[in-house]
This record gives C-alpha cells, sequence and structure tokens, in this order.
C-alpha cells in the first residue's frame, strides 16, 4: 500500500462521496453508481499508484499534458517557492508580475516564425476561445466584419466552453444544448482509413482532403471566413495523423483565400512531436499565423494556456486595436507562469525534445508496429509521442466490432488492469506517454498493452462477440 492512500474504511467512505456528489467530466454516472471509480493517490516518473497500491504505467500522460512525468521536484519547487513570493497577483489594468513577463519573452522567444506576442489564459479551451475572441476583432480593425466564420474539422477537439465546443467536430457534444453556435463550420477529418477510396495514394488523398477546405470556403463565401483552426496531429479524435502534404495544402488555400491559419497545439505543443510546436514538424511543417497552447507547457503540474499571436493579428491588435475587451482572473497567474518557466527548462535542459526524436518515438512505434500484429489489432498509427491502434472483429475483412460489443472500453479496463493506462476512442485505442519515457519503460507499456489484447480477446470471446 502506497503511503499516500487511505485505509480501507476512508478509501470507501471518500469513493461513495465522490459517487454521489462529484459530477465528473465525460463520465456518465449511472456507469460511476455501477462501479465507483479508480482513485489514483500518487505519481513518480511514467507511474502511478492507485488507492489499493497497483502501480500504472501512465502511457497518457494523464490527458495528454504530463510530459515531463510525475512527481520532479523543481516543478513543485517552483509553485511553492512562488505561492511563498507571491501567490496571486493580476495582468489587468496596467499591471503585470515577473513571472509572466518572463514566460512571454521566452514562449515568443520559442515560437516558430513571427510571433512575437502571447495572450494568456487558464487552460486549451480558454485559449481556444480566446483566439476565436481575437480573429473576429482583427478582420474588424481590417474593415472585414463579416469574416466572422471559422472552420475547422470533425471530430476535432479544441475545449468544452461554448465556442471550443463549436469549433471542435465531435457529434456527440454538438447534439447537447444547441451547438455549435453561429458561424461555426466543419469539413471532413484527414483520416485516409476511414475516408479514402481504394487504391487512392497517400498523396493524392492529402490533396482531396485539402481541397474540402477550398470547397467550403467557396460554398460559405471567402469574404465571411475568418480563419481554419487545425491541430497538426487530431488527438482526441483518435490520434489522426494526416497524410504527408496535407497540411502544406491547407496553408496554400488559405493564403490564397486570405483566411487565416490557426494550430492548435494544446496537445501537440512542447515536444509531443518531438519539436517545440508540432507545426514545426517536418511531416506538418507549415507557419500558421496564431497557435493556442496548453498542457505540456506546465507539464499539467499547474493549469495554464494561451495563444501565440503572429505580426499581422498581433500588430492589428496592440498597435490599433484599443483594449481588447477579454481576460480571465488567472491570466498570466504567477506561480503557473513559474511552473511553466520550470518546465520549459527542463525541456531545454534534459534535451527532451532530443530524446523524442531520436529514441523514444522509435520505439513506441516500433512497440505498436508489434502490437498490430495482434489477432484483434491492426493499422498502427502515430506520429512523435503518439500512437494508435484500431481494433477489429475480423482484421483481414476489415469488419468492425459492433457499438454493443463496447470493444474500446473493454479494452480501456483490461489495461489499467494489465497496468498501463490507454485511452478508447470508440474502437481504436491510443496513447500519449510522457516525453521522458526510456525505451525499457516503452517496451513494459507495449508488453502490458499486448497482455490487455489477449485478455479483451478472451472477454470478447466469453461474451460470444468472437
Ligand atoms: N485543444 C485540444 C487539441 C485539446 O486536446 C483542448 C483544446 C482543451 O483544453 P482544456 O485545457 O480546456 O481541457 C484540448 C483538451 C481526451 C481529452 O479524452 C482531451 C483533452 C481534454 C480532456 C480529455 O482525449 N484535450
Amino acid at each position: 500500500m502506497s503511503e499516500a492512500a487511505p485505509d480501507p474504511t476512508a478509501l470507501a467512505d471518500l469513493l461513495a462521496g465522490d459517487v454521489a456528489h462529484h459530477l465528473h467530466p465525460f463520465t456518465d454516472p449511472r456507469e460511476l453508481r455501477r462501479r465507483a471509480p479508480r482513485m489514483i493517490v500518487r505519481g513518480e516518473g511514467v507511474r502511478i499508484w492507485d488507492a489499493q497500491g497497483h502501480e500504472i504505467l501512465d502511457a497518457m500522460s494523464g490527458l495528454w499534458c504530463v510530459g515531463l512525468g510525475h512527481g520532479r521536484r523543481d516543478l513543485a519547487d517552483a509553485a511553492h517557492q512562488q505561492l511563498r513570493r507571491l501567490a496571486y497577483y493580476n495582468t489587468f489594468f496596467h499591471t503585470t508580475t515577473p513571472q509572466a513577463a518572463e514566460l512571454a519573452r521566452e514562449l515568443t522567444a520559442l515560437a516558430p516564425g513571427d510571433m512575437d506576442r502571447v495572450f494568456f489564459t487558464e487552460g486549451g479551451s480558454t485559449a481556444n476561445d480566446t483566439m476565436v475572441r481575437m480573429v473576429r476583432r482583427y478582420w474588424e480593425l481590417q474593415g472585414q466584419p463579416r469574416r466572422r466564420v471559422l472552420i475547422a474539422r470533425r471530430n476535432g477537439y479544441h475545449g468544452s466552453t461554448l465556442a471550443a465546443a463549436s469549433l471542435g467536430g465531435m457529434a456527440d457534444m454538438h447534439a447537447q444544448g444547441g451547438l455549435p453556435l453561429p458561424d461555426f463550420e466543419h469539413i471532413e477529418q484527414p483520416h485516409q482509413l476511414a475516408l479514402g477510396l481504394p487504391g487512392e495514394t497517400g498523396q493524392e488523398f492529402a490533396l482531396r482532403a485539402a481541397g474540402w477546405l477550398e470547397q467550403r470556403i467557396a460554398d460559405i463565401g471567402p469574404e465571411r471566413v475568418a480563419a481554419f483552426v487545425m491541430e497538426p496531429v487530431q488527438g482526441a479524435g483518435g490520434v489522426i495523423v494526416p497524410p504527408a502534404g496535407y497540411a502544406r495544402e491547407i496553408q496554400r488555400i488559405c493564403r490564397r483565400h486570405d483566411v487565416l491559419l490557426v494550430s492548435d497545439e494544446v496537445i501537440c505543443g512542447f515536444g509531443r512531436l518531438g519539436h517545440w510546436f508540432g507545426c514545426q514538424h517536418p511531416h506538418i511543417d507549415i507557419q500558421p499565423d496564431l497557435i493556442t497552447f496548453a498542457k505540456g507547457v506546465t507539464s499539467g503540474y499547474l493549469p495554464l494556456g494561451g495563444v501565440l499571436v503572429g505580426r499581422r493579428v498581433g500588430d492589428a491588435l496592440a498597435l490599433h486595436g484599443g483594449e481588447f475587451e477579454h481576460g480571465f482572473t488567472y491570466s498570466g497567474h504567477p506561480a503557473c507562469c513559474a511552473v511553466a518557466l520550470a518546465a520549459l527548462r527542463a525541456l531545454r535542459t534534459e534535451g527532451v525534445l532530443e530524446h523524442v526524436r531520436e529514441r523514444a518515438q522509435q520505439r513506441l512505434h516500433a512497440g505498436f508496429a508489434g502490437l498490430a500484429r495482434h489477432p484483434l489489432a491492426g493499422d498502427a498509427a502515430g506520429l512523435g509521442m503518439t500512437a494508435a491502434l484500431m481494433l477489429w472483429r475480423d482484421k483481414a475483412r476489415r469488419e468492425p466490432f459492433p457499438a454493443e460489443a463496447q470493444v474500446g472500453l473493454r479494452c480501456r479496463e483490461a489495461c489499467f488492469d494489465a497496468g498501463v493506462v490507454m485511452r478508447a476512442v470508440g474502437s481504436r485505442m491510443i496513447v500519449a506517454p510522457p516525453l521522458v519515457s526510456t525505451e525499457s519503460e516503452i517496451d513494459e507499456m507495449c508488453r502490458r498493452i499486448g497482455l490487455a489484447l489477449d485478455r479483451t480477446r478472451d472477454g470478447l470471446r466469453a461474451d460470444g462477440w468472437l
């Protein structure tokens, strides 16, 4: 039993309280009443421990955020020291703090191209909401107030606030509460496995998929389109890596129609793809006008997000825009900024991006290529420290499981039982391990995923699905 764990009676009481009083994000409360949640109590490196003392490899880096791993003293000390020195001050009304000022300088120095300004938010959703308000404000200042429409992609995830959820292309989210808001449009995702034509090459599919954007801009009228928003690799949508050439073609289309290009780097930024920003990966290789970020900037130790702004929009806002009527109490929170500064320092001084590029990503993708030989799994995909597998009922005939088989959820639970965290997106199984994972830790993650696949298959057989 871990020293951080409550004793069994206290644990039962905590879990009962959680089920009765805690409304969880993206969780069906009926399921929680059937089976209490797993309580995670401690983390160290790539490992977490639950309240029963089980050691689990955190192959999702929390929720795509804990790139540097759990339990780091430097990040905890940065927070502690700043909370003692100045726990809070704001950045509204002509004030700032040393930590916000330093982080603004560091982030804009790291950012690609001419991104020399940053707006701080509390996370990725508020970063995207801020971005929406910024690009619409930009077009107002350009004398084109009709350019209000933002185009994004089906199954993209951009957050849960109203604008971010509208921007996202998640059908289940749009089915609740009257979303999307007006002036948010979606095109299909560049997912060749699902949407490719027989015999179509990756290059042909890339051009056809990018062409959906040009068609939609024409349908709406370019004079109404403010921006196109994309994740370099769609994360929560199932680790969908676009084919080579797609992103470049998207950039050409945006430039042709004077549409701003936004890269949502909430997952892909800060080393997830082996580069500071996902748009710098040679497979993506674009220069967006704005970048939204969160998660990895603090390795998830404290909440922080923001929008990096290129000269075109930044100059308009800063030189001609007057007051931007927007901000959050915790924009530039000093403790969050102090932790971000410590995380950036660790990424830099410990050679974490090089580790991803030169060792970790190869090991992860080799491991997933091996797992794709399992009878239940196939179609390994991924870029940088992201990877995905499809689960098939009949791999040779590409027959999927029916939704009622709940194959993804079965596999996710089998993974937890085997001591590794994996995310299920329908019948797609995905991971995003800590960037600092060693080769042997990655091998062990893959070994445990293999065990979980065996057990999932046994369970499916027992229930008559195979
Ligand atoms: N953009 C992207 C690309 C994201 O992945 C957000 C914006 C929103 O960030 P905040 O900090 O407001 O949550 C995200 C968040 C999942 C999962 O199940 C993914 C996210 C959040 C929660 C769950 O894969 N991504």
